[in-house]
């Protein structure tokens, strides 16, 4: 056995509860569009219904297993069904500050996997049993666009982190707006406050 500045943590079994928790669980996160301010192209939309309603726009239950270099991290994120100004309910979307690669396997609902490495975009369907693969260097983000929740378990390496500020900067290349056949990618265009 190797010996290690922080010892990993015991090898542990984590159960799938239904389609949206981890058990036993770590933490829990709960987006809400006050938390999503400057992603959607008519912030205006989104600005009136955080100061409304203010609706869970998805979760995060993450295992126990921490955010660490070598672990192993899992969560499940379930994305609700919704648009703002047509553009479907989608995650923050992030970029690995340590590029490290991930990968997503589809649970319950139709969602998407939307990948931009500042240059190209990709998409990805999701649906139960579909695994995605997010190489290193590619910032992702979930889209549900269906009319039920969308989850997906994630599995990412401990020391990848999260930089939320690369994809405020640099968008995701594609926008993923409801149109008469499901769902289309559309040019990205930056958020704007008023119509037009
Ligand atoms: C972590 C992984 C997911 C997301 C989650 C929420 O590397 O990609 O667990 O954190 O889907 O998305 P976001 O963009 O709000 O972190
Ligand atoms: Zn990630």
């Amino acid at each position: 056995m190797p010996t290690y500045a922080v010892p990993p943590i015991d090898p542990m079994s984590i159960r799938l509860e239904g389609t949206d928790r981890l058990v036993p669980e770590g933490p829990v996160l709960t987006r809400r569009l006050s938390d999503l301010e400057g992603l959607f192209a008519r912030e205006d939309l989104r600005a009136a219904g955080a100061a409304g309603e203010d609706p869970i726009v998805y979760t995060v239950s993450s295992s126990p297993v921490p955010e660490l270099p070598r672990e192993l991290p899992q969560s499940i994120t379930t994305i609700r069904p919704g648009t703002i100004g047509g553009e479907f309910h989608m995650t923050k979307g992030h970029q690995h500050p340590d590029p490290q690669g991930e990968i997503y396997l589809g649970l319950r609902g139709v969602g998407g996997l939307l990948m931009f490495d500042g240059q190209d975009t990709r998409w990805i369907d999701m649906s139960e049993g579909v695994i995605g693969y997010i190489p290193p260097g590619w910032a992702h983000r979930s889209v549900n666009v269906g009319d039920e929740d969308y989850s997906f378990l994630a599995v990412y390496p401990g020391s990848a982190g999260h930089d939320y500020q690369w994809v405020l900067d640099h968008g995701m290349g594609r926008r993923v707006m409801s149109s008469a056949g499901g769902h289309e990618l559309v040019a990205y265009t930056a958020p704007t406050t008023s119509q037009g």
